[in-house]
């Protein structure tokens, strides 16, 4: 872990490696992004009962543990869209044995299951089970379109953010990818939703494909998003009228700085850092010194 970046914050780290193990140089290396386990386990939404704590060296499922006996947590909104009692609904059924389509592997690789058939979440246990607030056991699958510009004026470089009405945090206008859809769909829908922008996503760089680092998550239930990021020229960006829908309570561009990425929810602080690591690398003449220098930070 030789290159392993500062943490601002506490967050969990996500680092880069360059086209040499142990090479420093992210700015020429092949840029890689990886996050680590596992700031949700520390977190939970209203509504959730409180984690066990598990130390480091208990996360893994093959680590035995026997007297774990976590609180086990599915939200009502979760059991009322069980689609085997309603037909309209968006959730697994509560009975894992119901679930036609269960997957036995996800982006992250193939899946471990517990005796009693539940997908096991593969960055180890986090002190809750059942599904908590997320309706598919296992891996749900979501999409984060980030989209940046420059204002030149202030000298910031800025994210197209909403404010998330379920806790007020700024984040990445992304959502659940819905039943059938394709994520490059998904990302163009709940830009479109949350933003009121409707952008070719498809046409951006991809970013992350992986497991979300979501205080939702519980030991059976997790979030694996699709990232892909456009940075827009200023008339471009500055053409875009703004309208907060769906999810969102606010929708502006966010100045990037270390205190407010730090903030962002979830993990999305660090799929920004690796995108725009990612554009500098392909035009280093065009974010503003100031941001170079932070992303270096993150990095080194
Ligand atoms: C995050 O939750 C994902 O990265 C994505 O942005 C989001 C999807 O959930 P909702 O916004 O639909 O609640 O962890």
């Amino acid at each position: 872990m030789e290159n392993k970046p500062k943490c601002p914050g506490g967050w969990p780290s996500i680092f880069a490696t360059g086209g040499t193990e142990g090479s420093r140089d992210w700015l020429n290396g092949d840029l890689e992004v990886y996050i680590e386990p596992y700031r949700a386990r520390f977190e939970w939404p209203a509504g959730y009962p409180r984690r066990i704590k598990i130390s480091d060296d208990l996360l893994d499922w093959n680590t035995p543990f026997p007297d774990y006996d976590p609180p086990y947590f599915v939200a009502e909104s979760v059991l009322a869209n069980d689609v085997s009692i309603n037909s309209a609904g968006w959730a697994d059924p509560e009975d894992v044995a119901l679930v036609v389509d269960l997957p036995r592997e996800s982006i992250e690789g193939p899946l471990l299951f517990d005796a009693q058939g539940r997908p096991l979440n593969p960055r180890g246990r986090c002190g809750i089970a059942g599904r908590g607030l997320l309706g598919k056991w296992g891996p749900n699958f979501a999409a984060d379109p980030i989209v940046t510009r420059i204002n030149s004026k202030f000298g910031d470089v800025e994210l197209l953010a909403v404010q998330r009405r379920d806790n007020d945090l700024w984040a990445i206008p992304g959502g659940m990818v819905d039943r059938g859809e394709e994520a490059t769909r998904t990302l163009v829908r709940e830009l479109a939703e949350e933003t009121g922008v409707t952008l070719e996503m498809g046409r951006g760089r991809l970013i992350y494909r992986g497991f979300v680092d979501d205080p939702r998550t519980t030991d059976h239930a997790w979030i694996e998003t699709t990232a892909r990021h456009l940075h827009l020229d200023e008339a471009a960006g500055g053409a875009l009228e703004l309208q907060a829908g769906s999810d969102a309570r606010r929708v502006n561009w966010l100045p990037l700085t270390e205190k407010s990425l730090g903030k962002l929810y979830a993990g999305h602080g660090y799929f920004v850092v690796s995108a725009l690591a990612m554009l500098h690398r392909e035009q280093p003449q065009l974010l503003p010194e100031s941001m170079v220098q932070m992303l270096r930070n993150y990095y080194l």
